[in-house]
């Protein structure tokens, strides 16, 4: 563990430490940003009402919406000239949403990232090969500070030019791996393509995040590469990576959430009412640590569940894995879709590779949804060309029970669909205009 004092802090000293924090944190928006102060005066409450995260509720939610009406700076609650450092989100229509860090934030983003690298088996000593982006997106250079924070030799290759990273991954050996589990896909296939062995390699651990996955996609990524493959979760307006992190020898029981720094809610997704731990919802977080820009009950729009764990290694809470989020989610025909569901249908197929997308079409105003997967190369010599319908008809019977969609099963040639070229990926390619 990075720091055993605070990641084992037993939970009624912990809820001490975050009120405490809440408190000053709703002091310092409250005081230096106008944004803040209006949302209290409208909301007729004062900061002092406000005395630990039971209170929370009162607050109003912040919205991705806030950052863009008060873009670029207007949300920052220090002066220019602490700000050490800027990251954008490109946004997919419009302006960026822009953060801004002083040097006690970088401080604490160096602390939670190598806290995570610790949870997903990393050492000191051992090297990263640091695939995320580096630039505005806060993937490469936040996963940077960390590994440093730790001890670790970075190898900071970035994203993309799959070529360079495949001769970089034999020829500096390193033990961890941290990129988008799509990209772990491309590169997993790519080292087989080329008849690179896992002996070849010495990655021992692979550390993934920045859009959803299930099982499904980690089962191949650990095939392909001979690693044990964690979840990092984060977002930009909290921090970047490492907000949450899966541990290496707790997989599959959800991401402990850096709760000194970050508190978590879930809520109902249309009404906003906060929901106990275990029931699905949009999740929403308090900063109590940033200084630069602190943000109270953000609204991040990703669908998960909270737990406390009793037999993990850490008191601080668990969120699930997100299954996607509330502005991605497909309605089909009345059925609430994300696809993330379907990639866990894909599990238990190992004549299928992860690669996947769901095509979406609208026929006169019927909605449909059909998915395309290929076949894994490995089955496509052995496999009989007439087995194909009925793996189609097969799979579609399965997602039409377990999901309630009549959806379309097409099975397509290796290396039909497309593939992350070293970030994220979207599953989805809406047809509908
Ligand atoms: O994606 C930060 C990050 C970098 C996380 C590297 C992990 C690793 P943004 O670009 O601001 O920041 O995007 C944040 O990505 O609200 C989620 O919708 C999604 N996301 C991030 N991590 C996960 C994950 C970075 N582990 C948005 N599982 C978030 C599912 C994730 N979705």
């Amino acid at each position: 563990m990075f720091n055993p004092e605070i990641e084992q802090l037993p939970f009624e000293k912990l809820r001490r430490l975050q009120n405490e924090r809440l408190m000053e944190t709703i002091s310092r928006v409250y005081e230096n940003v106008p944004f803040y102060k209006e949302v209290f005066d409208k909301a007729g409450l004062k900061p002092g009402e406000i005395k630990g995260v039971q209170d929370l509720h009162r607050i109003p939610f912040t919205k991705k919406s806030d950052l863009r009406d008060n873009y670029p700076f207007a949300l920052f609650a220090e002066p220019m000239e602490k700000i050490l450092r800027i990251h954008a989100s490109s946004g997919t229509t419009g302006k960026p949403t822009v953060v801004g860090y002083n040097k006690s934030d970088l401080d604490v983003f160096d602390e939670v990232v190598a806290r995570s690298l610790v949870c997903a088996g990393a050492k000191k000593g051992m090297k990263l090969h640091n695939a995320y982006g580096y630039g505005l997106f806060t993937g490469g250079l936040g996963m940077h500070g960390g590994a440093t924070r730790l001890g670790m030799s970075v190898i900071p290759v970035s994203g993309g030019m799959t070529d360079r990273q495949l001769l970089l991954l034999q020829d500096f050996q390193p033990e961890v791996i941290c990129c988008t589990p799509s990209y772990a896909l491309t590169l997993g296939e790519e080292f087989k393509k080329r008849g690179i062995e896992i002996e070849d390699l010495n990655l021992k651990y692979a550390v993934l995040g920045a859009e959803p996955w299930t099982e499904t996609v980690r089962k191949e990524v650990e095939k392909r590469m001979g690693v044990v493959a964690t979840n990092i979760y984060g977002l930009s307006e909290i921090m970047g990576p490492g907000v949450s992190q899966e541990d290496f020898e707790e997989r599959g029981t959800g991401s402990y959430v850096w709760e000194d720094h970050f508190f978590p809610e879930i809520v109902d997704k249309d009404t906003g009412e906060p929901l106990p731990n275990g029931k699905e919802g949009v999740l929403v977080f308090t900063t109590l640590t940033k200084q630069a820009m602190p943000l109270l009950r953000y609204w991040t729009n990703d669908i998960c569940s909270l737990n406390y764990d009793p037999d993990g290694k850490r008191t601080h809470i668990k969120m699930s894995t997100i299954r996607g989020r509330a502005d991605d989610m497909l309605i089909i025909r009345g059925v609430n879709l994300f696809h993330t569901q379907v990639e866990v249908l894909l599990e238990d197929h190992d004549e299928l590779s992860a690669n996947y997308q769901l095509i979406v079409t609208r026929e006169s105003t019927m909605d449909q949804v059909k998915l395309e997967v290929e076949v894994a190369n490995s089955r496509i010599d052995n496999q009989k060309n007439e087995s194909i319908p009925d793996l189609q008809a097969a799979l579609s019977r399965k997602i039409k029970n377990n999901i309630g969609l009549t959806m379309e099963v097409e099975i397509k040639d290796p290396e039909t669909i497309p593939r992350s070229e070293g970030g994220k990926l979207s599953r989805i390619n809406d047809k509908r205009g």
